[in-house]
């Protein structure tokens, strides 16, 4: 295989990993611990996993003999930076504990070990992977593994193997369903310990003990190198208004960061258009305001950032998307023996006039997607509704309404773009690739030490490596009460994008300064070679944070 000179230098890069993973290590447990809320029904559920301490690997001085373990991996969902390196570091991690322990891969995600798909992970292998973006070594799935069948299926092939240990690397649905595995294996006393690793871009599996799932760092640098660049462009031809959409299937940690990165021109966040019970028209109009404010000034170019879920987060959207899912769900046979021509006043008439009335300003090509693609289990897939064509349509419409009124005197025109794909399997940032590998080393260290519902956790994360601390957290510690599909499932609690957090403040009290000037930054490209200050930064969300916790 053709290697580019930085795959080759790349593949020699040794992860920076805490001091106390190095050497001889031993662990110190905490407290019993409760979950974050509904402490008596998480419990139920749970009875052999919940309530256990949290872990902490310190410096021992007696090295523990270990037998040899197999070890099986999963990657779930979808793609971010870093994952080969949790695998290298759990390879290495139970080699260090006895060279004879072997490591299995389930291929294509959860589905491989229902479907007893697999492959051995030997050194030569893991070599080729090292510190490369991609999931590609087993590959990743979407399946989800939550019932009993599956569970007994899956260990059918656990047991074939000789494997005790299971690691799950994924969101916080593959998380969840982790723990529910561990707690069944436990309750049928199956021998197999399943520990977690907290993976996603989208940056929402984070609480006090987990500071960022991994990926999140490399993605967004990423997308701001990407934006800046399209920054420079724009301010070089001064002709030109960007609307960006950024991944994230639902919380806007993203848009944020990136926000935060490249101080673009406006930046939306869901979270808090939701909290503002802000319509569509609302969100039209604040930009329409800025980009005539720029005009003003001879400006009539600037860079929009919108998040991948944001219609699902306007409230007046989300009730019209419901109404449709049911309403089609129901006369899905009148509505498509109609003429394609006529379908739009069709549903204008049918649905409740304030729908309707939202409906009918959509354009056409973001009223039709609301009609016609639907997923599986009947519902509007939002994510390919084209939010940044959506925006600039009606920005444009409603520019020109100004014009005729004389509130605008600018010319404007939109380039669209949405960025996702295009950082998901990025070659890991230094803080990724440093991360991902201690976060895997750290997942073997669990299973040596028997646990098994954990997550594996290192933090301290904005210090130097060697100073970052290693352990586990217990996945119940994470969860509460949830409805889904009508029911109340226990689940790790969703971090959407705080009002009150550092990073939405920070960024709001710029924002109004970024929106009329040109304050651009250009972050330029992931540096993997080079001064730490320019290679090992964190993102902002992350040394926002945690700044904030150093001063609890
Ligand atoms: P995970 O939550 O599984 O990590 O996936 C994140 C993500 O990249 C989202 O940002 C995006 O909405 C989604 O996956 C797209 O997934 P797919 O390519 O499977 O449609």
């Amino acid at each position: 295989m053709t290697k580019s000179a930085l795959q080759i230098a790349r593949a020699a890069y040794e992860p920076k990993v805490p001091k106390t993973l190095k050497g001889v290590v031993k662990i110190e447990e905490g407290k019993p611990t409760e979950s974050v809320s509904d402490q008596e029904a998480v419990k139920k559920l749970f009875p052999n996993t919940y309530g256990m301490p949290v872990i902490q690997f310190v410096e021992g001085t007696e090295r523990k003999q270990y037998l040899p373990i197999n070890v099986g991996v999963i990657l779930s969902g979808g793609q971010a930076p870093g994952g080969h390196n949790v695998i290298a570091g759990l390879f290495d991690g139970i080699k260090d504990m006895n060279p004879e322990s072997r490591l299995f891969g389930f291929i294509l995600g959860p589905g491989g070990l229902i479907d007893h798909k697999y492959m051995e992970l030997t050194e030569d292998i893991i070599d080729e992977y090292r510190n490369t973006g991609g999931f590609d070594i087993i590959g990743s799935g979407r399946t989800k593994l939550e019932t009993k069948e599956q569970f007994d299926k899956g260990l059918e092939i656990l047991k074939k193997l000789g494997i005790t240990a299971l690691v799950i690397i994924g969101g916080d649905d593959s998380n969840t369903n982790a723990c529910v595995l561990a707690e069944y294996y436990a309750q049928i006393s199956a021998g197999v310990q399943v520990i977690g690793c907290p993976k996603t871009i989208d940056g929402d599996l984070k609480n006090d003990w987990i500071e960022t799932s991994f990926g999140f760092d490399t993605a967004c640098k990423v997308y701001s190198e990407v934006i800046g660049n399209i920054q420079r462009d724009c301010n070089s031809a001064r002709k030109y208004w960007h609307f960006i959409k950024l991944m994230g299937r639902s919380a806007s940690h993203i848009a944020l960061e990136c926000a935060l990165q490249v101080q673009p021109n406006v930046c939306i966040v869901s979270e808090e258009v939701e909290a503002k019970n802000q319509s569509l028209d609302d969100i039209i109009q604040y930009i329409a305001g800025v980009v005539a404010k720029r005009a003003e000034n001879g400006n009539n170019f600037g860079t929009v950032l919108i998040p991948e879920g944001l219609i699902e987060f306007v409230p007046a959207m989300k009730r019209l998307i419901t109404e449709l899912n049911d309403f089609l769900a129901e006369h899905e046979d009148d509505f498509k023996a109609i003429k394609k021509s006529a379908q739009r006043d069709y549903i204008i008439r049918k649905i409740s006039r304030e729908n309707a009335d939202l409906y009918a300003s959509l354009p056409e090509a973001v009223a039709r997607q609301l009609t016609l693609d639907r997923d599986p289990h009947g519902n509007v897939q939002v994510s390919l509704i084209e939010t940044e064509k959506l925006l600039a349509e009606m920005v444009g419409n409603r520019l020109a309404e100004m014009k005729a009124e004389g509130k605008y005197a600018g010319s404007f025109a939109t380039q669209v773009h949405f960025f996702g794909y295009e950082g998901r399997c990025a070659a890991p940032s230094n803080y990724d690739a440093d991360y991902c590998y201690s976060l895997g080393f750290t997942a073997a260290g669990l299973i040596g030490a028997g646990k098994t519902g954990y997550m594996s956790s290192v933090r301290n994360t904005t210090a130097p490596a060697a100073e970052w601390i290693a352990g586990g957290v217990p996945i119940t510690m994470m969860m509460n009460m949830e409805r889904r599909h009508g029911e109340l499932k226990p689940v790790i609690q969703k971090a959407l994008v705080k009002l009150n957090g550092g990073p939405f403040r920070v960024f709001a009290g710029q924002r109004d300064q970024w929106a009329v000037n040109t304050d651009y930054v250009y972050p330029g490209p992931i540096q993997y070679f080079g001064p730490t200050e320019v290679c090992d930064q964190p993102t902002k969300t992350l040394q926002i944070e945690q700044e904030a916790r150093l001063q609890k």
